[in-house]
């Protein structure tokens, strides 16, 4: 029987000590690890997402640029205030966008016929245009008559990223908008 209880003490000690052991090991490195802005600890570690950097994620970063890869126009006028667009073969305008930076020219979409407001007619580049952060660009929805020369400047505007910005980032949709039109910029912050 002393044998008995020898053992049983043994074992006792021996899982007390297995048990220290193994709380030892699994101690949690990210326990006392506060990662912000949407940061995961990782062995102890912020990882950070994009746009923003320090050990605990807290420093929001500028982007340099935002990469459009389509813009969608949703609200505009489709009439010329009382007036049709066009004279004839319709009231509504032929909307093809155009982006300038200052007098260059970075795209210039195809038409769609006969577009009403609101709508959601979207327009992609070939590849994907950057918008630098600090740049002014012009942003026009023109009706189409005919030709290029002969075209109608239906709305318009400027965007200057930096004017717009400020941390947390914003996703990757921006909605723009005033009094005469509303679209959104889909694409991707650069850094
Ligand atoms: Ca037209």
């Amino acid at each position: 029987m002393k044998n008995f209880q020898f053992h049983l003490i043994l074992i006792s000690i021996g899982s007390i000590l297995l048990f220290s052991t193994c709380e030892l090991t699994n101690e949690d490195p990210c326990e006392f690890v506060s990662c912000l802005n949407g940061g995961s600890c990782n062995n102890g570690n912020c990882l950070c997402p994009t746009g923003y950097i320090g050990e605990n994620c807290q420093n929001a970063l500028l982007p340099s640029a935002f990469r459009v890869e389509a813009l969608y126009l949703t609200d505009f006028p489709d009439t010329d205030g009382p007036s049709c667009w066009d004279a004839s073969g319709g009231c509504y305008p032929e909307l093809y966008l155009v982006i300038k930076q200052g007098t260059t020219t970075l795209f210039t979409s195809t038409y769609y016929p006969e577009a009403m407001s609101p709508g959601n007619y979207s327009y992609q580049p070939n590849s994907p245009i950057n918008f630098d952060y600090s740049t002014l660009y012009t942003i026009q929805f023109y009706d189409y008559d005919g030709s290029i020369v002969n075209s109608e400047l239906v709305t318009g505007g400027y965007l200057r990223l930096s004017s717009i910005y400020s941390p947390p980032l914003p996703s990757n949709t921006l909605n723009l908008s005033n009094t005469s039109r509303s679209y959104q910029l889909s694409g991707e912050w650069l850094f």
